[in-house]
């Protein structure tokens, strides 16, 4: 199948993924239900879930990894709905839209980031319960990502970073390496769990994780300091309007697109050592260094 018709398959198996395993909008207490499916059905690339689907499929999908995809989207989803709050980096528009607590109000934003992270476990823990083993694994590589030393270590360095002059480059690379790739890490092990790879396959899949994390999150500078709001769906300029430490901050346009290059193809590197056909994982990694938003 061509990228495109595989990349919108994908999405598609992820988007039914989620109306089906997210409690219905009516569910009471209704504006907390509802906020949940605003924020998580609001768009958005859906890359982790889409990785945690591919990866399962390079080794043959021994068991559905679309519970999985399911809950990596609500931790993912739920950062985002945290990270927007006024206490954070109090942003107005997410995914083209008005952020949660701009469509509901703080308290019911903060809530549904809550009740998304806490039901990405109860994800893991009802669909995985006839394979405990996977159910044990999924549970340690997604709370581990998403934990204190990981997403949550690296957003509490990057609102320290925030308050100092200068941050420095190792200071950056522990930010991007937590705040962004963990979570990219955490969909291609969690997919090849699901999928059945071995120690070896895994290791491989979670140093492709960390390449691609680290050029997404350069991308992700380099779009903040050209690109326009409209495109990106989120408030453009940001990083240097609140004289932030970013790779272009540090290293320039040039370099920092260089040094994304340079992920990119480490992260091919080491999917062309993976069994199975690794062209689709490959496709995405290449696109997603092009991406305009
Ligand atoms: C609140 C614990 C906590 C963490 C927040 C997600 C996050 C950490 C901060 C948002 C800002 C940021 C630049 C994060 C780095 C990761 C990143 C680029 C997230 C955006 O991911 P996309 O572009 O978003 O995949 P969509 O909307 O497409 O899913």
């Amino acid at each position: 199948m061509e990228f495109a018709a595989q990349l919108s398959a994908y999405v598609e198996r992820v988007e039914r993924g989620i109306d089906a395993l997210v409690p219905p909008a009516g569910t009471r207490p209704a504006r907390l239900h509802e906020a949940m499916r605003y924020s998580l059905q609001a768009g958005g690339k859906r890359l982790r879930p889409v990785l945690v689907l591919a990866a399962a499929d390079l080794f043959g999908r021994r068991h559905n990894a679309l519970p999985a995809a399911v809950a990596l989207e609500c931790l993912h989803t739920y950062s985002l709905v945290h990270d927007d709050l006024p206490c954070m980096d109090n942003d107005d528009l997410r995914r083209g839209r008005p952020t949660a607590h701009r469509q509901f109000d703080e308290a019911t934003a903060l809530l549904a980031g809550d009740a998304l992270l806490t039901l990405a476990f109860q994800l893991l823990a009802h669909h995985y319960a006839a394979a405990p083993a996977l159910c044990a694994a999924l549970t340690r590589e997604f709370a581990d990502a998403a934990g204190s030393q990981r997403l949550i270590g690296g957003q509490m360095e990057d609102l320290l970073a925030e308050k100092k002059a200068d941050a420095t480059a190792a200071e950056l690379d522990f930010i991007h390496l937590n705040k962004t790739a963990a979570m990219i890490t955490a969909a291609l092990a969690g997919g090849g769990l699901c999928g059945g790879a071995t120690e070896a396959d895994l290791g491989r899949l979670r140093e492709t994780g960390r390449s691609l994390g680290l050029a997404f999150q350069i991308v992700d500078d380099v779009l903040d300091a050209t690109a326009d709001t409209a495109t990106l769906g989120k408030t453009a300029g940001k990083d240097a309007r609140a004289g932030k430490t970013t790779y272009v901050r540090l290293h320039g346009l040039d370099a920092a697109r260089r040094h994304a290059e340079a992920q990119t193809e480490a992260a091919l590197a080491r999917l062309a050592a993976l069994p199975g056909d690794s062209a689709f994982l490959a496709a995405l990694a290449r696109r997603l260094a092009a991406r305009k938003s």
